[in-house]
């Protein structure tokens, strides 16, 4: 019944992902901004892949849902999904994927910093490394896949930059399908060029804070200026932004295709 409330078919929640998500932050503000809070809309932790599979289930059986959702990402290639409208721009405009480094590290390393400099690439490339990964292909070999198959991008990036000799690069990233594959990407091109190139997956906060202190160098997945602004601004003085690695990404609620009513985040108070 399309005139049915909206809230109580979904029991007024929003499918989220982990907690340390920025996705997760702007949700928060979403709630109270869009007169969400008083209808009792709670935002559920969970998962990337929990919030997919229960996607998936909605889907096959046309039950409503309403997920976190962001580009670039698979999910928009398998699920018939949309964006909502967010007429207040809780998640931002208009958001690009940085790579963001510790203060000092383009005077320690400055070829793998021009390598980062240059390393920019887009969410069509981009979706299809992590489509690759999606269907369970090992990340290193999708990034050495990749490097095969778009020689004239990569030598773009490394451009002027001079051979590593055993240099050392400390990258961070959040096991999220897109840092994934960026730093499997561009840690494999680097230690083509003979640098030394560790990957270490922790949580959102330790990855800024480790960065900031300097016991890291580099991330390449830092979504702003609203989705890890929170993030930034903590940190802001201790690290430095390089670069723009991917524009044109979007950040949002998402519902599935058939659910012609809902078009907007202010539909779901209806
Ligand atoms: N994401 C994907 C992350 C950044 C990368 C949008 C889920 C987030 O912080 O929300």
């Amino acid at each position: 019944d399309s005139k049915a409330k909206l809230g109580p078919q979904v029991h007024t929640t929003i499918t989220g992902i982990d907690a340390g998500a920025g996705i997760m932050s702007s949700t928060q503000k979403v709630i109270p901004a869009y007169g969400l809070k008083e209808q009792n809309w709670q935002l559920q932790t969970s998962s990337t892949a929990a919030m997919c599979s229960q996607l998936q289930k909605s889907i096959k059986y046309k039950q409503p849902i309403v997920v976190t959702a962001w580009q670039p990402h698979w999910m928009f290639k398998k699920y018939p999904i949309k964006f909502l409208k967010d007429p207040k721009n809780i998640y931002g405009k208009a958001e690009e994927i940085k790579t963001v480094s510790r203060k000092g590290f383009e005077k320690d390393n400055p070829g793998a910093y021009k390598f980062f400099q240059q390393f920019h690439w887009n969410s069509n490339l981009m979706g299809n490394v992590m489509y690759q990964n999606f269907k369970g292909a090992d990340p290193q070999t999708t990034a050495k896949q990749f490097i095969k198959d778009h020689p004239q991008q990569v030598a773009e990036w490394t451009k002027g930059v001079p051979d590593g000799n055993g240099k050392k690069v400390r990258m961070t990233y959040v096991t999220w399908d897109d840092a994934i594959a960026s730093t499997n990407v561009t840690a494999q091109i680097l230690r083509d060029k003979g640098y030394n190139v560790t990957i270490s997956a922790m949580e959102a906060q330790p990855q800024w804070a480790s960065i900031a202190r300097g016991s890291a160098d580099v991330t390449t997945s830092a979504w702003l200026p609203t989705t890890s602004g929170p993030l930034y601004q903590k940190f802001k003085n201790q690290v430095q932004v390089v670069a723009t690695n991917c524009p044109g990404a979007k950040v949002g609620l998402a519902v599935p295709k058939y659910m012609k009513n809902v078009n907007s985040i202010e539909d779901l108070k209806k």
